[in-house]
């Protein structure tokens, strides 16, 4: 086997107009720590710019019980692509003299992997490479993730990573890093594809007052705007067992309680999937909260369903309406419709859920939809005692939205990633004027209906 080295993962910053740690872990990060951990003789160190809980930030990280709170941020220089937004820009996360700190205090990498979320958070990628560069000098650089597998000439020219590695980890991580550490390329020895990595590596997270979980990869459906398809092939759903054990196993080892379903399609084939898995939870019988930021499926709420997840502890619940306008649903969304909603919503309510704390996702900003029409999404989702979460659309590269914008010219093929941002989008490219974007906004702090 070959010597053991030093490999350091870091999560870069976010740079936007807007940050909020909603649930939000470096999943993919922590896989890739666990299949080097497993799979190579290396040694792994972490750092997450992104670590609000972070000691050395000096007071208590603010924030509500179940996980969420704001980020630290330092307002950064907008760049020319989005100058036109009116909206300060900033970077979230560490300050970059605690990163460097960080850097100082890890043994010397003989690699650097880097993930990479949104797309339009590629600039938080180059301020990581090139503080990593100037304090490591010429240091092979990895770089995976969204970002990677979703614009990877664009990560290629402009991350200053010496390897993009796009997609899920698996034989491509393993390559890229023989290369980078000038070893043989190893026979592939991680899973590719469906199969059943180790548990991600949530040892080496601060804070574990919530973790994530995935139990599935992709979506059976293909909405216009979603760019689930393009990140694995199809549907891929863990055991359930593996899920049950890597959940009571982060109760074990961590104390954790609460929970946040990262799936895309969490409902999807729920009689094999999601259903004893809540039956498992619910028999498991802990003190467990789950959350489902990522929107589930409302057509798949049946009363069976919803009495199953209050079983298991399904705490926050959000939900996928997307729109009331059934046309735009039947074109770019055929996943639920305003009747599912008034199903659903029925059905948790006699499941014990509270109805104002159901919050739907209505999309807004999708190319040539009607400020008008979100507006009577929020009015319906209110008359129904519903709690609406407008969700602003990002276009994404591969999308049938992304081809249509480009085939209008709103888009190019390589525009800056920077115009994916929602706000950015929303303002310079969306055609919704600033005053249709304001009659929302007042529309969704009017209070609830009785
Ligand atoms: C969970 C999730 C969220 C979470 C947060 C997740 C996070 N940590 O940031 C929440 C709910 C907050 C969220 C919010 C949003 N999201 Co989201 N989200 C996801 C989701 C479902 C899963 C991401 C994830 O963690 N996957 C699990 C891990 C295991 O996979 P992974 O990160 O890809 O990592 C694997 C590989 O990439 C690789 N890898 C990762 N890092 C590295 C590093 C190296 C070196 C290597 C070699 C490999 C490697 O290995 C990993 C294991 O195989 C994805 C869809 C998807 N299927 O991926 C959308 C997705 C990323 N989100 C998307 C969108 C649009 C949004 C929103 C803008 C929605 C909205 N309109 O408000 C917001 C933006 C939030 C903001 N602040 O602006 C888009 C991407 C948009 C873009 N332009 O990039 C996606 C792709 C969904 C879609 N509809 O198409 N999201």
């Amino acid at each position: 086997m070959a010597p053991s080295k030093d490999v350091l993962l870091i999560n870069p910053w976010i740079y936007d107009f807007t940050a909020y740690d909603f649930w939000m872990k470096p999943l993919g990060l922590l896989y890739v720590a666990s299949l080097i951990r497993r799979f190579t003789p290396h040694r792994v160190s972490w750092i997450d710019c992104l670590d609000r809980f972070h000691p050395a930030l000096g007071r208590a990280p603010a924030g509500k019980p179940d996980g969420r709170g704001p980020f630290p941020k330092e307002e950064a220089a907008k760049p020319a692509a989005v100058r036109d937004v009116p909206r300060r820009f900033s970077r979230y996360g560490i300050p970059v003299a605690l990163f460097e700190a960080e850097l100082a205090r890890t043994p010397r990498p003989d690699a650097v992997l880097v993930s990479s979320a949104m797309t339009y958070w590629y600039p938080g990628v180059q301020a990581v490479v090139e503080i990593v560069r100037r304090r490591f000098g010429a240091v092979p650089v990895l770089l995976g993730g969204i970002y990677a597998t979703l614009c990877p000439g664009h990560a290629r020219s402009e991350s200053g990573a010496d390897l993009v590695v796009p997609g899920p980890a698996g034989a491509a991580l393993f390559s890229a890093l023989a290369a980078a550490l000038g070893e043989d390329p190893a026979p592939c020895p991680g899973p590719e594809g469906p199969g059943e990595p180790p548990p991600p590596a949530f040892d080496l997270l601060r804070d574990k007052t919530w973790l994530p979980v995935m139990t599935s990869r992709g979506c059976p459906l293909r909405c216009t705007f979603c760019a689930s398809a393009l990140l694995g092939a199809g549907l891929e759903q863990r055991p359930v067992a593996a899920v049950l054990s890597e959940i009571l196993d982060g109760r074990a080892r961590f104390g954790t309680r609460q929970f946040a379903f990262y799936d895309d399609a969490l409902l999807a084939g729920k009689a094999g999937h999601a259903l004893p898995l809540f039956e498992g939870l619910a028999a498991a019988g802990r003190d467990l909260s789950f959350h489902t930021p990522n929107g589930l499926h409302l057509r798949e709420i049946d009363g069976r369903t919803a009495r199953l997840m209050r079983a298991a502890g399904v705490r926050s619940l959000y939900l996928s309406l997307e729109s009331v306008d059934t046309e735009l649903l039947r074109e770019r969304s055929p996943k639920s419709s305003p009747a599912d909603l008034e199903r659903a919503l029925a059905e948790l309510e006699g499941a014990g859920y509270d109805r104002r704390s159901v919050n739907v996702y209505l999309i807004m900003g999708l190319p040539g939809q009607a400020a008008s029409g979100v507006r009577d999404g929020v009015r319906f989702v209110r008359g129904l005692g519903a709690t609406p979460r407008v969700a602003f659309f990002s276009p994404i590269p591969g999308t049938a939205e992304w081809s249509k914008l480009v085939a209008r010219g709103v888009l190019a093929e390589d525009s800056d990633p920077l115009l994916h941002n929602k706000i950015a989008f929303a303002c310079l490219k969306s055609g919704a004027s600033p005053a249709e974007i304001e009659a929302v906004k007042r529309e969704l702090v009017a209070p609830p209906r009785a």
